[in-house]
């Protein structure tokens, strides 16, 4: 009896870390295909989510401190503010589903305000980083079933295993600015489905504003901004037998007027040839490579992309500064 349960125990382990290669092999498969990509157009680009590596997303936690970086403390002082006002216009809320959750520690003043909630679903890409906000959460609020689910948000089609009910979602930290506008109404009508009809959703979005605010934010004093860009080039090295040599390579960032975006980029500081997967790549000195736009919106403008994705806007929060706006949106 023992050793049949024992065995089924070591095969349900078998199963699960056989899974866990699978989705490891994929992304990597993923990640070579979009630098290979990325690298052979122009002009050259490779898409932000594949910043968030575990180095890469602990680099983001750091961020998220530095000076000056505002969004993410504007944000946790709205919703430390308005945490209960949401609650109480979202209504009885049994599942919250976070997209790109990361370190969900915003997330608890949510879920503290939503009485009654009985799952949590954080989904994230960067694998080991939700398994640690897991165990966080999980011993933060006992009793709250937390299901997470590694993925790409943009393509989740489905919540695999999650309770029916009446859904909340939550996506955080401006994410979805880092998201085209074409991108993000995609997300946002995708999102429709998944959350289900007379759902809520709660959207973080970063404000446009003052060039003197918004560039130091992405190209702060102390470089930490500048190391989780250049951590793209050494993730390159590390999964895909890359050879860049990443002090040959600066972070730039520039507001981009007409598309209300910042915009990212790697810029080569010379004439050099880079190895990735066995090919060979030329850069001119002063070539770049697009690592990531982060658009900003007034209220309005955003309530008008959610309007055309489905999405009715219930109530907008901002701060005194006007440096950033929380959105609550009902399915229409
Ligand atoms: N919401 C958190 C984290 C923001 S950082 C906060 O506000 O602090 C962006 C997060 O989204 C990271 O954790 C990153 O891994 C995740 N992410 C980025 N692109 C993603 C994608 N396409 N699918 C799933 N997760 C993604
Ligand atoms: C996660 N995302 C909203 C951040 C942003 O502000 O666009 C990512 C970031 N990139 C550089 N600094 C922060």
């Amino acid at each position: 009896m023992a050793s049949d349960l024992s065995s089924t125990l070591a095969e349900g382990r078998t199963s699960v870390s056989a899974a866990k290669s699978a989705r490891l092999a994929a992304e990597i498969a993923e990640f070579a295909d979009a630098v290979l990509q990325g690298l052979s157009k122009r002009p050259r680009s490779i898409p932000s989510r594949f910043l968030y590596d575990a180095t890469g997303s602990a680099l983001f936690e750091e961020i998220t401190r530095v000076e000056e970086y505002y969004p993410t403390r504007t944000e946790t002082a709205l919703l430390d503010a308005h945490g209960n006002e949401i609650a109480a216009l979202a209504g009885d809320v049994d599942t919250l589903v976070e997209f790109g959750s990361g370190s969900s520690r915003k997330t608890s003043l949510l879920i503290e305000a939503l009485a009654g909630l009985d799952a949590y679903i954080p989904i994230d890409v960067s694998e080991s980083f939700l398994a640690d906000a897991t165990k966080r959460l999980e011993a933060k609020h006992p009793g709250l079933n937390v299901k997470p689910l590694v993925g790409d948000f943009t393509r989740t089609r489905n919540l695999a295993g999650a309770p029916r009910g009446q859904r909340l979602g939550f996506f955080s930290g401006s994410t979805i600015g880092n998201l085209t506008h074409e991108e993000a109404k995609a997300f946002l009508e995708n999102a429709a489905e998944l959350l289900g009809v007379g759902s809520t959703f709660l959207i973080g979005v970063d404000l446009k504003k003052s060039l003197d605010i918004l560039l130091p934010a992405y190209d702060d004093e102390e470089g930490v901004t500048a190391a989780f860009s250049l951590n793209l080039l050494a993730r390159v090295n590390r999964e895909l037998d890359g050879d860049f040599d990443t002090t040959r390579f600066a972070h730039t960032a520039l507001y981009n007027d007409a598309k209300g975006r910042i915009e990212i980029y790697l810029e080569s500081l010379a004439e050099q040839r880079v190895r990735v997967l066995g090919r060979t790549f030329s850069f001119a000195e002063g070539e770049r490579i697009h690592t990531e736009n982060s658009h900003k919106y007034s209220v309005s403008e955003f309530q008008t992309l959610a309007q055309t994705a489905g999405w009715q806007p219930v109530k907008a929060w901002t701060d005194p500064d006007q440096l950033f706006s929380l959105h609550l949106l009902r399915s229409a």
